[in-house]
C-alpha cells in the first residue's frame, strides 16, 4: 500500500498545469456536494467587463467555502443586470453557486465598501 501514497500526489502534481488556466475543476464542489444553490463569498478586482455577454473577468482572493486558491478567470453572471454598476479596475465582493452544469455563476456583485 506505499506505493499508493507516493502515486496520489504525483497525480494531483501533474494534474495541476492542465486547471492552471482559467478554472477551477471542482473536487471541491463534489466534496461541498449538496445544496445546489449555496451562495460562495469572494471577494475580487475586475479585469474585464462584458456586459452584453454577461461575464467578467475577476482576479479573486482565495474563496474558502469552495477551497479555492486565488487566481484570476472568468465567470458568467447568472442575470447581465447585476453588472450595472461594476467598472473595470474595482474592487467587488461577489457571491457565485454552481450550476447543474458544474460551472459556477456569479449571482451577486457589489463594489467593495
Ligand atoms: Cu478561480
Amino acid at each position: 500500500m506505499k506505493k499508493v501514497s507516493y502515486i496520489l500526489p504525483a497525480l494531483a502534481l501533474l494534474g495541476l498545469p492542465a486547471y492552471a488556466g482559467n478554472t477551477h475543476d471542482h473536487m471541491a464542489g463534489m466534496v461541498m456536494g449538496t445544496a445546489q444553490a449555496q451562495a460562495h463569498k469572494g471577494q475580487g478586482i475586475v479585469n474585464k467587463l462584458d456586459v452584453l455577454a454577461g461575464s467578467v473577468n475577476l482576479t479573486h482572493d482565495p474563496i474558502k467555502s469552495l477551497g479555492w486558491s486565488g487566481m484570476t478567470m472568468d465567470f458568467k453572471v447568472k442575470n447581465k443586470a447585476i453588472l450595472d454598476k461594476i467598472k473595470t479596475g474595482t474592487k467587488v465582493d461577489f457571491e457565485i453557486t454552481k450550476e447543474p452544469d458544474g460551472t459556477f455563476v456569479i449571482t451577486r456583485i457589489t463594489p467593495t465598501k
